[in-house]
């Protein structure tokens, strides 16, 4: 580990948003990739967090300020994720389920999947169940990939598949969930047919969907 990104992982836990973004590009500097600051610093420092918040050590304004401070490294690495462009392999359809506005790691994964040469139609956090159904049927996507990282939420993954059996579209349109709150267990369970633990083999398992 190097001190750059060190020293990234501490601003982001003590929430001081001023220095994030030059801290960032240090570690740009120093020659650490983004992916490793995304993955080794941005992420490790969020679950430092988490379990300051869980320990009862942190409350929500600080994990808020944590994630406002993360989101000025993340927004100057996730363009260098995201490739040279060219013909596009595929759409997907991307969403934070209803009721749930953790939206960060979503934001990986749109990263990764664009970077794979995907075309990546975001529809935000807190997205109704039918707004992300439609907009994959209208927008002829191949892929409908869900994020939440709470439990309560869970259940709008399982809506995905039963609203997709129902149009008749299951199979056709393919379903890849993500998120703290959701499991391998579950994805078979509630039948989504692609589950990861982390954005880079959510962009495997796109791919291997796909064809690519
Ligand atoms: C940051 C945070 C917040 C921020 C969110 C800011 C934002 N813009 O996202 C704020 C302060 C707003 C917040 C609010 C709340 N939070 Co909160 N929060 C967290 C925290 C600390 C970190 C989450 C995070 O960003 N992790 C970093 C990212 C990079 O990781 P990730 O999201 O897991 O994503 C990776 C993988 O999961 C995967 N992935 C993610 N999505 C997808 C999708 C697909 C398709 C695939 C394949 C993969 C994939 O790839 C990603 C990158 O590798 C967690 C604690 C924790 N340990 O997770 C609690 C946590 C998620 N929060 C929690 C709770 C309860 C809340 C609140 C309800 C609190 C409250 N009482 O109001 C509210 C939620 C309100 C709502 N309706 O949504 C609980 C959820 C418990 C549960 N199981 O239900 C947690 C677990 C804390 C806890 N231990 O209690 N929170």
């Amino acid at each position: 580990m190097s001190a750059e990104l060190d020293a990234l992982i501490d601003i982001v836990v003590k929430g001081k948003i001023k220095e994030a973004k030059d801290a960032t590009q240090k570690c740009l500097d120093a020659g650490i990739d983004a992916k490793t600051i995304i993955f080794e610093g941005l992420s490790k420092a969020m679950a430092i967090v988490g379990d300051l918040y869980a320990s009862k050590k942190y409350f929500l304004p600080q994990v808020l300020l944590s994630a406002n401070t993360l989101y000025g490294g993340l927004n100057l690495c996730l363009p260098l994720l995201q490739g040279e462009g060219g013909a596009s392999k595929g759409t997907v359809v991307i969403a934070v389920v209803e009721g749930d506005v953790h939206d960060i790691g979503k934001n990986i994964v749109k990263a990764m999947l664009t970077g794979l040469g995907l075309t990546v139609i975001d529809l935000g956090k807190d997205i109704p169940i039918k707004t992300i159904i439609d907009t994959a049927v209208n927008e002829k996507a191949q892929i409908i990939a869900t994020s939440t990282l709470m439990t309560p939420t869970l259940a709008g993954m399982k809506q995905v598949e039963a609203e997709l059996k129902e149009n008749g579209m299951k199979g056709t349109i393919k379903t890849m969930i993500g998120g703290g709150a959701t499991s391998k267990e579950f994805a078979d369970q509630i039948g989504a047919d692609g589950w990861s633990y982390d954005a880079v083999e959510a962009s495997h398992v796109a791919a291997a969907f796909l064809g690519i």
